[in-house]
């Protein structure tokens, strides 16, 4: 706090830099730790004081973090929740704290929309039908039955939810298309390769994978050479995110279509993390910036990818 010892100084730093308390996810993917990357560095760069914390994936160490920030009277609190339901009572909390709140990359499900001042994310279910859209193209004109299997994300969480609604959503279309198994690998490799190992094992003809992230197909991919099949080309592969690695698998024509999801929130965060303490109005949602990549378009970028 300042000098004279008025009591609680309120919020804010000592020498007035903005403090920001962000509880995030974990680290499961390469996408997160490029959106750990991008909101600790836009932090930096901002000027803002960040105090970061990781809830290695569970609601409950959020849920702590959101109160600590609150017993620290921090500016803002900004967080991306790991499931979309459960946080109702820990944001009224902050409200009546008068500290404003920030949603970044997965939405709540809470009702009352007052409990934060903005949702700056992808639409997860738009990715989802990008994905399908590449797939009914793909298979324009056939009509033998197309095998689908599927890893959804960790369950319960905005971007598992609505990408497998946006995917379902285009494929029902046409009935050749069947997802024959959907199952969780919680958006890691580890759990991408097994769960793929048991699908292998389990159906009698794959001909297509959609990953709810490049992370899970990676580790599938992994399975599939394993199996003695070539990924891309025996089993077609569809992933969303475009991490590096992805891209790069992409570029190999180990997955034939990636659905870009920008991790890159930082600068925005940032920027509306001052108008929010600055008591100025912010757009309810604040959609990101993303395209789809093929991979002749991998080939082109790969070079410049900032993660
Ligand atoms: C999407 C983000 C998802 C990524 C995964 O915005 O929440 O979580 O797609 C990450 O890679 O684990």
């Amino acid at each position: 706090g300042c000098g004279g010892d008025d009591g609680d100084s309120g919020s804010g730093g000592g020498d007035g830099k903005l403090v920001l308390g962000f509880s995030q996810v974990g680290a499961e993917s390469g996408w997160r730790t490029a959106n750990t990357k991008s909101i600790q560095e836009s932090a930096a760069s901002a000027g803002v004081e960040l105090k970061f914390s990781d809830a290695q994936g569970k609601q409950e160490n959020q849920i702590k973090a959101i109160r600590n920030f609150i017993t620290q009277r921090v500016d803002v609190i900004a967080f991306s929740p790991v499931v979309e339901s459960g946080w109702d009572t820990v944001l009224k909390e902050a409200k009546d704290a008068n500290i404003p709140v920030i949603l970044t990359d997965r939405a709540v499900d809470s009702q009352d929309t007052s409990l934060y001042k903005t949702f700056i994310g992808s639409d997860f279910v738009l990715e989802g039908k990008k994905a399908g859209e590449w797939l009914v193209k793909d298979y324009e004109g056939k009509t033998d039955p197309v095998n689908i299997v599927e890893l959804q994300g960790t369950p319960g969480a905005a971007p598992a939810n609505d990408r497998k609604a946006g995917f379902a959503d285009v494929i029902k279309a046409d009935p050749k298309f069947k997802v024959v198994a959907s199952q969780t690998g919680q958006f890691t490799r580890t759990d991408g390769k097994q769960v793929m190992e048991t699908f292998l094992k389990a159906q009698p003809k794959i001909d297509v994978l959609y990953a709810h992230n490049d992370d899970m197909g990676l580790g599938a991919i992994e399975a599939i050479e394993a199996a003695g099949k070539k990924p891309g080309t025996d089993i077609k592969i569809i992933t969303v995110d475009a991490v590096k690695d992805g891209m790069t698998a992409l570029s190999e024509g180990k997955i034939n279509y990636i659905v870009e999801c920008s991790p890159l929130l930082g600068p925005q965060l940032m920027d509306l993390a001052k108008k929010v303490k600055a008591g100025e109005t912010v757009p309810q949602r604040v959609l990101t910036e993303e395209t789809t990549f093929t991979p002749e378009q991998a080939k082109a970028v790969l070079a410049e990818r900032k993660y």
